[in-house]
């Protein structure tokens, strides 16, 4: 059985091409040089943030599941039936769960429109869900969630999901703006629902991002794999070490590259030499954690609002349902 519809993007990458080299060219540029977390995620960085999710250290994933595994029944008897939307669906482990809770009658009348950059993940996961449930609609969409929100569909209302605490990734403008965006197409009676990783103590955060097998710091280095393919660049991942640390007073992990010997960088595509002096570093991701009050802070200024709070009992991580 293949996939009952696929819509793609056909400017998707070329746009995503010059994308990268535009950002990359600001980020290491700046004072304090940066690239964008979006570009861990090629086919290697896809996989090694799966094995992340696979850590003991790592607790947003498994928690984030068993809230899932808890919860989906109720955001089933709220949502009804219509558009099961996911930004950044990646693998489908976590759907699982909401489709299961949907049953036999609800599912017969759900689309699942899972919305990723990269078209073979959707068409992987898509055939597994088709193998798990036959006939299920699966409607995938290639759009990058960040600019692209206003092609999903509004025929019909939909559940839109941001699972993974991405949206911590975001910074202050980033934010806005794909709240705004999101907001601009959510009609009154459908439903968000936000995956949210709260503040906690330092060590249990530091942990998270600095396993003992070292898989975080494989999928930090990754990005310079990435950089090198796709700008024909020369960095070597030796002369980095990776670096993750909670800033207390921005509520936020940051991770870093940091250069362990003075570093010169060739970038083919961009015509542009860069200079690392030793101890320097790029900034790769930032990961905010958040808390009731600075959720819907970030929420009401796109004039969201959260009906329902969601959270372990340790409170670590949170489901907010979103209303416009
Ligand atoms: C799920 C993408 C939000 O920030 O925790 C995991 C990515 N970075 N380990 C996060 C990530 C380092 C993750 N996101």
């Amino acid at each position: 059985q293949i996939p009952s519809g696929f819509r793609k993007y056909d400017h998707l990458k070329t746009r995503m091409a010059r994308a990268i080299a535009e950002d990359v060219a600001t980020g290491l540029s700046a004072s304090q040089k940066s690239i964008p977390s979006k570009y861990f995620y090629d086919e290697r960085g896809s996989m090694l943030f799966e094995e992340i999710c696979r850590l003991p250290e790592y607790y947003p994933a498994r928690t984030e599941i068993s809230l899932l595994r808890q919860n989906s029944p109720s955001i089933v008897r709220s949502f009804g039936h219509g558009y099961l939307v996911e930004l950044g669906s990646g693998a489908n482990w976590k759907i699982r769960y909401l489709i299961d809770a949907l049953g036999p009658e609800k599912r017969s009348k759900t689309c699942y429109v899972p919305v990723d950059v990269s078209s073979s993940a959707l068409e992987a996961s898509a055939m597994e869900l088709l193998r798990m449930y036959p006939g299920f609609c699966v409607q995938g969409l290639v759009a990058d969630f960040t600019t692209d929100l206003h092609l999903l569909p509004d025929d019909r209302r939909k559940l839109i999901l941001f699972l993974g605490s991405t949206i911590g990734n975001f910074d202050d403008a980033q934010t806005e703006l794909f709240l705004r965006a999101l907001s601009n197409t959510m009609q009154n009676e459908d439903r968000f629902l936000l995956g949210l990783d709260l503040v906690k103590p330092v060590e249990i955060l530091e942990a998270a991002y600095n396993d003992s097998r070292q898989i975080t710091a494989e999928f930090n280095k990754n990005i310079l794999h990435v950089v090198n393919r796709e700008l024909d660049a020369d960095f070597n991942q030796n002369d980095f070490e990776h670096l993750a640390m909670y800033i207390e007073a921005k509520n936020e992990i940051q991770m870093h590259l940091k250069a362990v010997r003075p570093v010169e960088v060739h970038i083919g595509k961009l015509h542009m030499t860069v200079f690392f002096e030793e101890g320097e570093t790029i900034l790769t991701e930032i990961s905010r954690k958040f808390t009731f009050e600075s959720a819907e802070k970030m929420l009401h200024a796109a004039d969201l609002e959260i009906t329902d709070w969601r959270t372990d009992a340790a409170g670590w991580f949170a489901h907010a349902e979103i209303v416009h």
